[in-house]
């Protein structure tokens, strides 16, 4: 029998399932008589500090916090598996590589940069894509980024960018937003930022969940084979999913609506069984290829486009298992770039150089000591022997007497006990052996001064559509920015970049003049051919599944057409949520009553892809005068989702103005029985960009 609850108990003894030793104890396992009411002297009297049992629980309550990461403090991490599709001993003698089949545990945490733990998911920013595989030759992790270029060359100028980018240290604001005066002097000062300008002014950085977004290792790393021959390799995620965004309008309206909305996507899908997976791609090339490619591959800010060399498709990463404790495992988390494995090597990126000693450094402060690998979501799941011993936290030192070598233990007289390990020049990560030469210099190369021809070529790669929100982004941004040299200064950039869209800008800053051109280490190279691998809109999927349908209904809907578009949902894989004006859902024209998963204000339509409206005349009337609803129906029309309706909602579809807009993007869920279905085809394209007014080609 379960046990009462029982209030003069103070709660301390309600819901004991039966059989179950789930007494309560402190951390060092005393049990537990009472923990709701502190030890005094008397009913009224003064609290005793003897109470160990008080005293224990405060003082680890007050230690609960560790300090958040300084970059990519607000993540979220998913358990997952990688499975080796195709072989490459050729290339590499990692284990991971070589056996087609091979699954590897992974742990992969997404992030955005700058805002702090709990800022909002849809701020603009880059998205961080962090994999750690726990291979059997130990932990590699490919701590990525959802962009494959970066805002410097050197890692010594990160502390700079980041101080820019993150509030003002003076008033503390603002949170989560690159919009202010320090983020844009920084960078238009730094002419080498201006490639990731243009990627973070683009959709790339208000993408419309993580499952939709692609990752990438960004900098040029190495395979090493079996013979101890190297390539270099940059390492690309493709997400089976395909690629979406959302519209900065929407994004500010779902960071009100559901600040969590990237991460409740991730866990909503994975606890549905819909597992996001991405393809991991390498794209591979040699000495000689980097020696011809116009621009240095040592270099953080440039890509290498994928019609240039192709992305060879490896494997598979698949997310299946949400974390059983956020703290434990998201939060202890601990990448490091350093972490490699035999077969794969560093390059001489400057960046990556440079972060191999940050990420290091980084954990001992945030997790607290040099045990960070003891903590079990850190810990390889291959033996681990070494000679390291003791520090805070220690929770397994090597057993025995030896602790040092060289050791004659295991030998002569002390041939019982064990001697320790012992390293292992074949089986053993062994560093490519480059040769380096030079004298020691503080300069950037030469080879890396071209700042704007690849930028140019990622604008030009775009559709008109996204050149647009490129566009307004932009000139969004530096509205925001208080100081008019640095607007001037940015749009001088721009001007390299692409003249149309400098002019653009201009315009939306108010700047009367054109500013001069900055001037440029390089000219840029203006005839980079396009590259459509680099557009959104052009590697969108073409059906809806793993998206999601906000139904609209009210009393008296048709019921018939409410299932069949719930129907028509799931055939297609997508997720249908029912949306009503009272949470206790609406009562349909059957005579049933429909649960509502959402109240109208609690459920806009900026967190659904693609909305239906379904409700009687009577309702329509109701409801049209309901700012709520209006908002339904008007957001959906401004932000060119596929709606569906049924006629009799006119009343409120005129009140939002959209009656007489109705376009190719409206569907009518009584132009016959397969309307449902029909109108779920066609949200497979995701939007209706008609109805944007873009620029023509
Ligand atoms: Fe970094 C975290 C990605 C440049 C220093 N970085 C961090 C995370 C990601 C990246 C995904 C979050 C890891 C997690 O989820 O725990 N960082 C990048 C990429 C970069 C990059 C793709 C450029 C190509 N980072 C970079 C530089 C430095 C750092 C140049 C320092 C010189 N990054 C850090 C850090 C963080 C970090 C301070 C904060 C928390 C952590 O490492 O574990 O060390």
């Amino acid at each position: 029998m379960a046990k009462e609850f029982n209030l003069s108990d103070g709660g301390a003894n309600h819901q004991l399932p039966e059989g179950k030793d789930d007494v309560m104890t402190t951390a060092q396992g005393h049990p537990v008589a009472d923990d709701q009411n502190w030890l005094s002297a008397g009913p009224r009297g003064p609290q005793l500090l003897e109470d160990h049992v008080a005293r224990e629980k405060i003082f680890h309550f007050d230690h609960e916090r560790i300090p958040e990461r300084v970059v990519h403090a607000r993540g979220y991490g998913v358990h997952g598996h990688f499975e080796l599709k195709k072989a490459i001993p050729q290339y590499s003698r990692a284990a991971i590589f070589n056996d087609v089949g091979t699954k590897t545990p992974t742990f992969t945490r997404f992030s955005t940069v700058a805002g702090n733990k709990g800022s909002p998911d849809l701020a603009r920013d880059v998205r961080g894509f962090a994999t750690k595989f726990y291979t059997p030759e130990g932990n590699w992790d490919l701590v990525g980024n959802n962009i494959p270029v970066f805002f410097i060359q050197d890692a010594i100028k990160f502390p700079d960018l980041i101080h820019a980018a993150k509030p003002a240290p003076d008033r503390g604001f603002p949170q989560a937003q690159t919009a202010h005066d320090n983020f844009w002097d920084f960078v238009s000062l730094s002419p080498e930022s201006m490639h990731m300008i243009m990627w973070i002014m683009s959709d790339r950085t208000i993408p419309r969940s993580f499952r939709f977004m692609e990752g990438f290792g960004v900098h040029t790393f190495r395979l090493v084979n079996q013979a101890g021959k190297s390539h270099f390799v940059k390492f690309h995620w493709k997400p089976r999913q395909g690629l979406q965004s959302v519209i900065w309008n929407e994004a500010l309206k779902i960071n009100g609506a559901d600040p969590d909305f990237h991460r409740r996507d991730m866990w909503d899908a994975i606890d549905a069984g819909d597992y996001p997976q991405w393809d991991l791609g390498i794209q591979v090339f040699d000495e000689d290829f980097a020696d011809s490619f116009e621009f240095d591959v040592l270099d953080a800010t440039k890509i290498i486009p994928e019609e240039q060399v192709p992305v060879e498709i490896i494997g598979t990463l698949t997310l299946d298992a949400n974390v059983d404790n956020f703290f434990a495992e998201t939060e202890q988390v601990a990448f490091c770039t350093q972490n490699i494995v035999p077969g794969i090597d560093h390059s001489d990126d400057p960046l990556l150089q440079g972060r191999n000693f940050s990420y290091l450094d980084t954990q001992l402060k945030r997790l607290g000591g040099p045990n960070f690998t003891h903590i079990p979501i850190n810990a390889p799941k291959c033996p681990v022997r070494h000679f390291q011993q003791d520090g805070h936290m220690a929770m397994h030192n090597p057993k025995g007497r030896a602790n040092y070598e060289p050791n004659s233990w295991g030998m002569g007289d002390g041939a019982e006990e064990d001697r320790g390990p012992r390293a292992s020049p074949d089986r053993g990560f062994q560093s490519y052996p480059a040769e380096i030469s030079g004298p020691k210099v503080r300069v950037r190369s030469e080879t890396f001064a071209d700042h704007y021809s690849q930028a140019r070529q990622f604008y030009v790669s775009q559709t008109p559509v996204e050149q647009t929100h490129m566009a307004n982004a932009l000139t969004f941004e530096l509205s925001k920015v208080e100081r008019m040299d640095i607007r001037k200064r940015m749009v001088g950039h721009l001007r390299h970049i692409d003249d149309g869209v400098a002019q653009e800008v201009a315009d939306g800053i108010g700047l009367t003049e054109m500013p001069d051109k900055v001037p440029a280490a390089r000219d840029p190279i203006t005839d980079l051919p396009e590259s459509p691998a680099l557009s959104i809109l052009r590697n969108g999927p073409d059906n809806f599944k793993g998206r999601k349908l906000g139904i609209y209904v009210a009393d008296g809907a048709d019921a018939g057409v409410v299932k069949a578009l719930q129907k028509a949902a799931k055939e297609a894989g997508a997720m249908a949520k029912i949306v009503a004006p009272h949470i206790a859902g609406a009562m349909l024209s059957d005579g049933n009553k429909l649960q509502a998963d959402e109240k109208i204000d609690g459920g806009p339509s900026v967190v659904f892809d693609a909305v239906a409206v379904v409700m009687s005349e009577e309702s329509a009337i109701r409801y049209s005068t309901d700012k709520p609803s209006i908002d339904f129906v008007n957001d959906a029309f401004a932000h060119a989702k596929f709606v569906a309706y049924v006629p009799a909602v006119q009343p409120l579809f005129e009140n939002a103005g959209v009656w007489n807009r109705m376009d190719g993007g409206f569907f009518n869920l009584s132009s016959g029985t397969d309307a449902a279905s029909e109108f779920l085809a066609q949200c497979g394209k995701l939007r209706f960009w008609d109805r944007e007014s873009v620029k023509q080609d």
